[in-house]
C-alpha cells in the first residue's frame, strides 16, 4: 500500500467529541472524547481507536500531559528571554519571532516517557500518572529552529547545554518552581531545515498552539521524550551545564530505588524508544474467528535516521508473526501499521513486536524501573 492509500483507509473515519474553539486565555481543552486522568493539571490521552484514525494526529486527539495549570499569557506583552553564556541577551516579542527569523514545519511525534505506565504497573506499582498506551501524538510544527535564536544571540565557547524553562508555576517542596528541560549543544545547534534539532514552535497543525499544548510559545525536541519539549516557553539559559531544575536533575530518570543517591547518580533520560502498540482491536474485545485486521502504531528508536523497519503482529502468542503493512516511515515520527492475522477458537490475545532500520527489536519484557518510564515491551491485548 502506498502513503496515500494508506492514509486514505486510515483517515476517513470521523473523530468522536466536537472540536473546541480555543481564546487566548488559560482555559483547557474539552476533552469529552478523551480519558481524563485529572483535570487540575490537565492530563488525558485518546482512546487508541480513535489514535489510529489518522497519521497526523488532530488537535483534539493529542494528549496532554501538565504538571500544573495552564499559565496566563498575555501575546501582546510576551518576551522570550535569551540569557547565560550568549554574546547578546535578547528578548523575543512574538512579531519578532514571526518576522526576524525563517520558520520551518517539520512532522515529529511527542511521546511522554511514562506512555503505557499502567502496563509496567502491573508488574509491580508505579506511582504516576496511569498512562495507557495514548500518551503519543504526531504533529505538523511550526516555528523557528533553535539554532537560529541561538545564533543571533550567540553561543560562547563553553556552553555545553541549552535549558528551557516554562512559564507554569509547579508546587513543589514546599515551594513554587516552573518546568525545565534541557538538551546537549550538539542537538540544540543542529539546524537542519527538513528537521531541526530543536524548533521553537507557536503552531501546532498549522494552527496556533492551544493554551493546553503552550500557548503561545513551546519548544519540540524531535526524537527526545515530551518532557524535553517544554511549553509555555518563558525563557532559554545557555549554560555549561545541564539544567538544574527538578525535572533534569531529579525526575526523568531511569531508577530502581529511587533514593538520593541513585537520582544523583543516574543521567537523565533523552530520547524515546523503539515501541509498538495495538490500537485496534481494543483491550477484551470480542473478535471472530478467522480473519482479523489489526491496526496501531509504532515508534522508531529516537536517533537520526532511524525508522520503523517492520512490524510482526502475532495472534497465536508468538509461535508465528505475521508481518504489517506500514504507512509512511520516517525518522523521528510514528508508523502507523495494519496486519492481517488468523484468528483460531483458541486466540486469547494478540502481540506486537516492532524493528527499526538499526536492526533493533523491541525486547519481549523489559527491566522494570521506579518510574515507569520507557516502556517498551511487546504489546499484548486479550481478546475474547
Ligand atoms: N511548561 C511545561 N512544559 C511541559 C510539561 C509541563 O508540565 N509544563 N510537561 C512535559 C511533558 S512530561 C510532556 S510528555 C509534554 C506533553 O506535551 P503535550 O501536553 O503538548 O502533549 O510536555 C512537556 N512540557
Ligand atoms: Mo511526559
Amino acid at each position: 500500500m502506498n502513503r496515500r492509500d494508506f492514509l486514505a483507509a486510515t483517515a476517513t473515519a470521523p473523530l468522536l467529541g466536537s472540536l473546541p474553539l480555543f481564546a487566548n486565555n488559560n482555559s483547557s481543552t474539552a476533552v469529552d472524547s478523551l480519558l481524563v486522568h485529572t483535570t487540575t493539571p490537565m492530563n488525558a490521552e485518546p482512546h487508541l481507536a480513535n489514535l489510529v484514525k489518522s497519521d497526523i494526529t488532530p488537535v483534539s486527539q493529542f494528549y496532554i500531559r501538565s504538571h500544573a495549570p495552564n499559565p496566563k499569557i498575555d501575546p501582546a506583552a510576551f518576551r522570550l528571554k535569551v540569557e547565560g553564556l550568549v554574546e547578546r541577551e535578547l528578548s523575543i516579542s512574538l512579531s519578532e519571532l514571526a518576522n526576524d527569523y525563517s520558520s520551518v514545519r517539520v512532522t515529529a511525534t511527542l511521546t511522554c516517557a511514562g506512555n503505557r505506565r499502567y502496563e509496567h504497573s502491573k508488574v509491580s506499582p508505579v506511582k504516576g500518572v496511569p498512562w495507557r498506551e495514548g500518551a503519543i501524538g504526531n504533529a505538523v510544527w511550526s516555528g523557528v529552529p533553535l539554532a537560529a535564536i541561538l545564533k543571533k544571540a550567540g553561543v560562547k565557547q563553553e556552553a555545553k547545554h541549552v535549558w528551557f524553562e516554562g512559564l507554569d508555576e509547579i508546587e513543589k517542596g514546599g515551594g513554587i518552581i516552573p518546568f525545565g528541560a534541557s538538551i546537549p549543544i550538539p542537538k540544540a545547534m543542529d539546524s537542519s531545515e527538513k528537521m531541526p534539532g530543536a524548533m521553537v514552535v507557536t503552531q501546532m497543525n498549522n494552527k496556533p498552539l492551544t493554551p493546553d499544548h503552550g500557548f503561545p510559545v513551546r519548544t519540540v525536541v524531535p526524537g527526545y521524550i515530551g518532557a524535553r519539549s517544554v511549553k509555555w516557553l518563558g525563557k532559554i539559559v545557555v549554560s555549561d551545564k545541564p539544567s538544574t531544575n527538578h525535572y533534569v536533575a531529579t525526575a526523568y530518570k531511569i531508577v530502581e530505588r529511587a533514593d538520593a543517591m541513585e537520582w544523583a547518580e543516574k543521567a537523565p533520560i533523552y530520547r524515546f524508544v523503539l515501541n509498538s502498540v495495538i490500537c485496534t482491536p481494543v483491550a477484551d474485545q470480542r473478535v471472530e474467528p478467522g480473519n482479523l485486521t489489526v491496526r496501531g502504531y509504532a515508534l522508531p528508536h529516537g536517533e537520526s535516521g532511524r525508522t520503523v523497519k517492520s512490524v510482526e503482529v502475532s495472534a497465536d502468542g508468538g509461535r508465528s508473526w505475521s508481518r504489517a503493512k506500514l504507512g509512511s516511515t520516517s525518522a523521528y515520527c510514528w508508523c502507523l501499521w495494519e496486519a492481517n492475522v488468523s484468528v483460531s477458537p483458541g486466540t486469547n490475545g494478540l502481540l506486537v513486536r516492532a524493528t527499526d532500520s538499526a536492526g533493533k527489536t523491541q525486547p519481549q519484557h523489559v527491566d522494570w524501573n521506579k518510574k515507569g518510564y520507557l516502556f517498551n515491551a511487546w504489546h499484548h491485548v486479550p481478546v475474547k
